[in-house]
């Protein structure tokens, strides 16, 4: 059965083209700084949002027909939800998926139960991909949408509720790499709290910190190769939550000596959550050697909760790529951990969705690199700090100072007020004339 039967291949057609079937930015194969786009970007398709989510928000059910042909609930339900997002991964040339485990089959009563569908399941996805280069990007266990995860999973006052948790992972991380998947996520789900009044948060933290040295010790155990992610957010479905954003997730990692086989991913709309901005988290993230992956989408600056729209905003990512072709690249990928808007309700829209983000995070790339060839920004950069490669910058850069050296230092200086412009707007204008001087 055909699901996407209004499409062929979608193929790059260039900037002019009006085909809403087209890429205008994205091609695939085209180098940029020395790599082909597809090889930045590793664009992935998110289980959840494409195949699960059909609209239902607070106020009203689904307004879309996601069941595939065929009962909801069913192992021929999650072998239809495989045909189809295979169907549209080929279609769009994307290469890498990401999973929950209950986006791939329902939970059952029984965890043995969950886990024979699971096993069957997987061995199903592992006969679409043989012959395509489509693999898993990461998978992750979802420890927060069942009620027993309602005060935690890692952080849960409750040592079964952990221990459940923990087996969910375990199993996780076996269908991931089943599936070819080199990495791992955690998102903070409902690690957090709601009030201190009912709280231990000293003991919350080093609990979820034991279950992720379990997680890797067991993931290296059976060939996990790549990174394991922790995915920040400040709130949401918790009033806070420990994973807040990178600074203080690297921090938490950090404090527990789990720095090495952890890196970030970064998701924009939860960047946008903590009151920073994308390429903030993106930044934070490269200069600790951390950036791992992302998780694309897009927020939005009026509402206040987590929106997950497809990207459109074309300076937000032109500022991302910027953060992503200065790293030594991405040990995950680009997941589309973004839905169509709940009126968006057709077939056509997921299609359109994922060529508007895809478009847009391949226009940012284009424009980060036009950005780096043109030199402007950087050389401003380069020479507002131009003082640390003078001797004294040098000095202490190298932690050859003491406080008294300095201070004998400022005693001889004659004039230290007249610091140098930080020059905004200039730059402003300069990155304007970049992204839309062709
Ligand atoms: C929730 C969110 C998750 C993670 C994976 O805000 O972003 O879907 O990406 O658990
Ligand atoms: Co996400």
């Amino acid at each position: 059965m055909e699901y996407f039967d209004f499409i062929g291949k979608v193929q790059y057609e260039g900037p002019k083209s009006k085909n809403p079937y087209a890429f205008k930015f994205y091609d695939a194969n085209e180098v940029i700084m020395g790599k082909p786009m597809k090889d930045h970007l590793k664009f992935a398709m998110a289980w959840w949002h494409n195949l699960g989510a059909a609209g239902v928000d607070m106020f009203g059910p689904a307004t879309m027909n996601k069941n595939f042909g065929v009962k909801p609930g069913t192992m021929e339900y999650a072998k239809a939800k495989v045909d189809a997002g295979f169907e549209f991964m080929k279609k769009l040339g994307i290469e890498y998926y990401c999973f929950h485990d209950v986006d791939l089959v329902p939970e059952q009563l029984d965890i043995n139960e969950t886990n024979k569908w699971l096993d069957e399941l997987s061995d199903y996805i592992l006969t679409k991909q043989k012959g395509t280069n489509i693999r898993c990007l990461w998978g992750t266990a979802n420890n927060f949408g069942n009620k027993r995860y309602m005060n935690g999973a890692g952080s849960s006052n409750s040592v079964e509720v952990y221990c459940f948790a923990a087996a969910q992972i375990k199993k996780a991380l076996d269908i991931t790499v089943k599936l070819g998947g080199e990495n791992y996520v955690f998102w903070g789900g409902r690690e957090g709290y709601e009030t201190l009044l009912n709280t231990d948060m000293g003991l919350e933290e080093e609990n979820i910190a034991a279950l992720m040295k379990m997680a890797v010790a067991y993931g290296r155990k059976i060939g996990l190769k790549g990174d394991f992610y922790i995915e920040p957010k400040p709130k949401e479905p918790m009033k806070h939550q420990y994973d807040f954003d990178a600074a203080t997730s690297i921090g938490f990692l950090r404090k527990y000596g789990l720095d090495k086989d952890f890196k970030m991913n970064i998701e924009a709309n939860h960047a946008e959550l903590a009151n920073h901005t994308f390429e903030h988290e993106l930044r934070v993230s490269r200069i600790n050697g951390m950036l791992g992956s992302i998780d694309a989408n897009e927020g939005d600056p009026i509402l206040g909760w987590d929106v997950d729209r497809f990207p459109a905003n074309v300076y937000s990512a032109t500022f991302a790529m910027y953060e992503l072709l200065k790293s030594p690249g991405l040990t995950g990928g680009c997941n589309f951990d973004a839905k169509n808007r709940r009126a968006s309700n057709t077939f056509e829209d997921m299609v359109k969705g994922y060529i508007l983000g895809m478009d847009t995070f391949a226009l940012g790339l284009r424009k980060a690199a036009k950005l780096i060839e043109d030199g402007r920004i950087e050389k401003f950069i380069e020479e507002r700090y131009s003082s640390w490669n003078g001797e004294l910058g040098k000095k202490i850069r190298a932690g050859k100072t003491t406080l008294e050296d300095l201070f004998n230092e400022a005693c001889k200086m004659k004039k230290t007020d007249e610091p140098s412009s930080g020059k905004e707007e200039e730059l402003q204008e300069i990155l304007n004339t970049i992204l839309f001087n062709d």
